[in-house]
Formats: structure tokens, C-alpha cells, sequence
């Protein structure tokens, strides 16, 4: 199994708390996004969508942090990371595509470039952008954590799912960009507890070997 990765790409961090949390390895294959790298022939074959991560399993490569994890959720479903019920496991993707498909994308890097060049935008317009969208998301999963969270340390009920895999480097990037998090508590209890863990510490961003 080959993960190609990136040390700040939080789709890629969802990934490694998977396999974290599975219990499992993967060989490491970084690929440089601030160098474009990502955009490379040699990457390009091995996803032609040109974003990080990759997951390949034999000749077969896998895309999209969600459906890797999908993946290994059915490849070894223990400890799950989808609650029992079909209502709760439908909650529990809702939160964890509204991170991955309605947050996150706003925020990618190649948006952000896109809004400096060709749009003209400055940093601090970027950097605004980038806040506003955060803050736009986190608002509704606030709520939903705090209807659904069962001890205050997870999004849904009181083990780890797939949301709780999505929110931490979220929250790890709204950190980074210097979001105001002060009006998300439950988020904000909730991500603390996470992080702390072995599993997730383990994937932060910091201590992956292509961190400088
Ligand atoms: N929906 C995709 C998003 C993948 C994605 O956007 N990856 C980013 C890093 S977090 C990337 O490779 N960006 C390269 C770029 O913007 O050029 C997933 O969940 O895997």
C-alpha cells in the first residue's frame, strides 16, 4: 500500500488518521504541491485529477480521501468508524462531505493561486476569502455537533467516525490561517480532545517526514 502525500494537505491528514486508527502502514511517496509537483506527468499517471492523495493498493490507485477511506472502512472494519445505524452513518457522512466537498475546496490551493493570479487578489483579500468560508461551514457543524455530539469529544455520539476524521484538519487549518474560533466551543472541545490522541497526533502535519 502507497500513500502519496503531502505534510499540509488535510486531505491527505484525513487519510493518515484513517490508517492510524485502522492500525495500518503504508509506504510514503510525497508529492510537492507548493512546487507543483501535483501537476507533474509523473503524478498526473498516477492520478490524472492532479491532487493529493493517491492510495494505491497493488496496480489499483485510489482517489479521493472519502472513498479511501470508504475503502479501508470495508477492507477493515474494525474499530468502524461509521456508527451501526444507516440514519447515524448518513449523518455522520453528511458532516464529513460537508467538510470535504462544501469547506475544504473553497479553500484548496489551487483556488487560492487562482484568486491571486489571474484575479488580481491581494493576501489580505485572500486571507478574508479564506476566513469567510470557514467560518461560513463551521457555523452549521457547530449545531450539528452540538445536537449530536454524546460526551463533547466527537462529532457524533462518543467514539471516533469519519466527521471526527474530517473536522480535525479543518480545524488544524483554520488554526493555521488565524480564524476566529471563538463563537465554535463544541467544535473547538471537540478538536482539542481529538488532537491529543495518538492517532491523529500522529498525522498532524508537523511530524510527517516531507515536513521542513
Ligand atoms: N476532494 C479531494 C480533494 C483533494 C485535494 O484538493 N487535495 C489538495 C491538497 S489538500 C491538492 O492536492 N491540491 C493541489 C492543488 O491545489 O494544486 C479529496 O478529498 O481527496
Amino acid at each position: 500500500m502507497i500513500l502519496h502525500d503531502y505534510y499540509r494537505s488535510s486531505a491527505a491528514y484525513r487519510v493518515r488518521i484513517a490508517l492510524n486508527l485502522k492500525g495500518l502502514q503504508a509506504e510514503r511517496r510525497f508529492v510537492h504541491l507548493r512546487r507543483g509537483e501535483q501537476r507533474r506527468a509523473a503524478y498526473l499517471e498516477v492520478n490524472p485529477q492532479g491532487l493529493i492523495p493517491t492510495l494505491e493498493i497493488g496496480a489499483r490507485r485510489l482517489t479521493q480521501s472519502l472513498a479511501i477511506i470508504e475503502y479501508l472502512e470495508e477492507k477493515h472494519p474494525n474499530p468502524p468508524l461509521l456508527p451501526p445505524g444507516p440514519e447515524d452513518r448518513a449523518w455522520v457522512r453528511a458532516v464529513a462531505l460537508a467538510i470535504a466537498c462544501d469547506i475544504h475546496p473553497l479553500n484548496n490551493l489551487r483556488v487560492l493561486n487562482y484568486l491571486r493570479s489571474p484575479l488580481g487578489a491581494d493576501e489580505e483579500a485572500i486571507k478574508g476569502w479564506y476566513r469567510h468560508w470557514i467560518a461560513t461551514g463551521l457555523v452549521g457543524l457547530e449545531e450539528q455537533a452540538r445536537r449530536m455530539s454524546g460526551d463533547g469529544r466527537h462529532m457524533f455520539g462518543s467514539t471516533v467516525t469519519m466527521a471526527d476524521i474530517c473536522l480535525v484538519p479543518q480545524m488544524y487549518n483554520a488554526v493555521r490561517f488565524k480564524c476566529d474560533l471563538e463563537p465554535f466551543p463544541t467544535l473547538r472541545a471537540i478538536n482539542s480532545f481529538l488532537s491529543a490522541q495518538a492517532a491523529f497526533a500522529n498525522a498532524v502535519p508537523e511530524v510527517q517526514p516531507d515536513a521542513p
